[in-house]
């Protein structure tokens, strides 16, 4: 059986239409949507709303960890918007951007994937463009092709501040979820988050130099089940791509944002 798998689309569909091809099951991790580019100040949600020179600067100032002044400038710069454009509500200026956004994403998303939602994710905007055999998946065991998977959406809180992020009690509580219907089941044959377990060799981004939140709940369900694979992505350049945990292989899948092709998983 052969398994393809993407994570952190972030924007990206044009590649999308072609990740099933040669695929029995796809299945695709989240984080949709395309907020801020690292990468391209051009490119984004938010250079859409501020212009590329606000975005380039407020990148500077995340990339060296001054989120106090990144959020004044933000702060500023939407005020300055306001003033010039009469309109107030940046909610819901983000929200037509997503709705834009996801439109193009599910479409391009090959019918038959399953799915989850990482932590840049506005799953209520997602909702009306998910097609009818795209099937999202979240605290919950779901046998495809004979094999059984887990999943458990979105992130946890993090000083990032990203849309879908939960508070660990939340994320605990579905992650422990999958666990009783793995067990009433017999077993789990693949764990799937977008975000990956709490362990610094997988956590850590060795690009934006910092540790992304990694789930201690998860760390325990994968001591628990011993699923032959944990699949994840949310660190968009890991130190270590895979990791050993028992009998579990622990993989980040990528930045299909910038991979723009799928991990492929024989199982
Ligand atoms: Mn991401």
């Amino acid at each position: 059986m052969r398994v393809h798998i993407v994570s952190d689309v972030h924007g990206r569909a044009a590649e999308l239409s072609d990740i099933g091809n040669g695929a029995d099951v796809v299945v695709c991790l989240g984080d949709l949507l395309l907020y801020l580019d690292y990468e391209d100040p051009t490119k984004g949600a938010f250079a859409e709303i501020f212009g590329p020179e606000v975005t380039a600067e407020n990148i500077r100032l995340r990339l060296a960890k001054r989120f106090d002044e990144a959020r004044e400038l933000v702060t500023d710069a939407w005020f300055k918007r306001v003033e010039r454009t009469g309109e107030d509500d940046r909610f819901a200026l983000i929200e037509q951007i997503a709705d834009r956004q996801y439109a193009e994403i599910f479409e391009a998303l090959p019918d038959d994937a399953v799915f989850t939602f990482g932590n840049v994710d506005l799953p209520h905007v997602a909702q009306k463009h998910i097609k009818p055999g795209q099937r999202f998946f979240d605290a919950e065991v779901v046998e495809l092709d004979g094999k059984r998977f887990g999943f458990v959406s979105g992130g946890l809180v993090s000083p990032y501040r990203t849309p879908n992020e939960a508070p660990v009690e939340d994320f605990d509580r579905r992650v422990q979820q999958v666990v009783r219907q793995a067990q009433e089941l017999g077993g789990l044959d693949v764990l799937c988050a977008h975000i990956p377990p709490s362990i610094p060799e997988i956590t850590f981004d060795v690009v934006a130099k910092r540790f992304e939140v990694g789930s201690k709940s998860l760390v325990a369900a994968i001591e628990e089940l011993q699923p032959t694979f944990n699949v994840f992505g949310h660190v968009h350049q890991p130190m270590y791509p895979r990791y050993q945990l028992g009998r579990t292989q622990c993989l980040n899948v990528g930045h299909f944002r910038s991979r723009r092709t799928p991990f492929v998983l024989d199982l």
